[in-house]
């Protein structure tokens, strides 16, 4: 096999690190820009998979990045469970809000897999013309992270919409989480049926949740995620990415059998290497902002990060997703640097 980042998602050192980067499709590319303007509305884009494998193959044609990671968003599954999601050019998401315990009883027992037809046929059509050394991706959003714009609309500094929901709500929320557990389950299945090598699930808003919060409804449905997964693609291959987890990554390192986690640029390596690397390999955790700054910060960064991850198993990636203002040149620095 010469995928090199999946075979360090099968727990081996490479001797120069896999990378791609989170959102590494999108605004900060004038080719995407040009798509994107193209498709009409974002879920137009997402949905029409001949512009969608446009999009996913950009920065892999460009940049030559080991990781492809499949154009889409986290929000078609609540789009696929009947909510109404739009996108507003420079706006975030919109979603119509969940205020009460009836509107979760309400949603449907499974979502609408026709719905997401066209994600299935975006991932067939970039796996033909893939390199065959480049490892593909598909994702999903964690349930919390889903759930927090399901409740709350829109994203917002602290989603203390849906931190409220779950405290006067527990049994209504425990059921919304795991209404999107069993849609996860379903579509990262199907995801890696019609060709993704592995899947990333994304907890974004992880990091907000107190501790025992952040076992029940981060740790726990995520592994409830990744078991059913396997149960239907036993050899799947998983990245958890729980931002902003903190003190908790040893704790979901080990609850969660996902095969790598993702670090944020939070995360004090010394402890990410001592406590996540020594059980399972890492990615990240470059902070975007560095990548964006360039010049003497973005070189003292690379090497922070190599330094720290570079005896273990490691794929190279940022610690959120690429911000829309990063140069493309400081993208092909980056590459340059850590392949030299
Ligand atoms: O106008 C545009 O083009 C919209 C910008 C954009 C893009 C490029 C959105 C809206 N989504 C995406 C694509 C996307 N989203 C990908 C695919 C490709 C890639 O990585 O190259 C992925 C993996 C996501 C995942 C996603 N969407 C997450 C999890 C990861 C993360 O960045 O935290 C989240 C939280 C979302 C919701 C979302 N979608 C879009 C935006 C601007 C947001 C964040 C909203 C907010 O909290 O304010």
């Amino acid at each position: 096999m010469n995928k090199s980042l999946l075979r360090v998602l099968h727990g081996e050192r490479r001797t120069i690190p896999p990378v791609w980067l989170m959102r590494q499709a999108g605004r900060y590319l004038p080719e995407y820009r040009a798509t994107r303007e193209q498709a009409g509305g974002f879920l137009d884009l997402c949905f029409s998979p001949k512009l969608a494998a446009e999009v996913t193959l950009q920065p892999i044609r460009r940049f030559g990045f080991d990781g492809a990671i499949l154009f889409s968003d986290i929000l078609v599954v609540p789009h696929a469970l009947g909510r109404k999601v739009r996108f507003e050019v420079g706006e975030g998401p919109k979603l119509e809000p969940i205020g009460t315990p009836q509107t979760v009883a309400s949603l449907p027992a499974e979502i609408d897999h026709d719905l997401l037809a066209p994600v299935y046929e975006t991932i067939a059509l970039v796996k033909g013309m893939l390199p065959p050394d480049v490892t593909f991706l598909g994702f999903c959003g964690a349930p919390w992270t889903v759930a927090t714009y399901m409740i709350a609309g829109e994203g917002t500094p602290d989603q203390a919409p849906a931190r409220l929901f779950a405290y006067r709500h527990p049994d209504a929320f425990e059921w919304l989480i795991e209404c999107l557990v069993q849609a996860s389950i379903g579509y990262l299945a199907r995801q890696l049926r019609a060709g993704v090598d592995a899947v990333q699930i994304f907890d974004t808003w992880a990091g907000i949740l107190p501790p025992e919060e952040f076992r029940r409804w981060c740790i726990a449905p995520t592994e409830k995620i990744v078991r059913g997964v396997r149960a239907q693609v036993p050899d799947a291959k998983i990245i958890g990415f729980p931002r902003g987890a903190g003190s908790m990554l040893p704790h979901y390192a080990d609850a969660v059998a996902v095969d790598a986690v993702g670090l944020d640029w939070m995360i004090e390596r010394r402890f990410a290497k001592e406590q996540v690397q020594r059980r399972k390999p890492v990615q990240g955790n470059l902070d975007p902002l560095a990548l964006l700054a360039g010049g003497a910060a973005l070189d003292a960064g690379i090497e922070a990060v190599l330094e720290a991850f570079g005896d273990g198993p490691f794929i190279f990636n940022l610690g959120h997703g690429i911000l829309p203002e990063t140069p493309v040149a400081h993208v092909e620095h980056l590459l340059k640097r850590i392949r030299a």
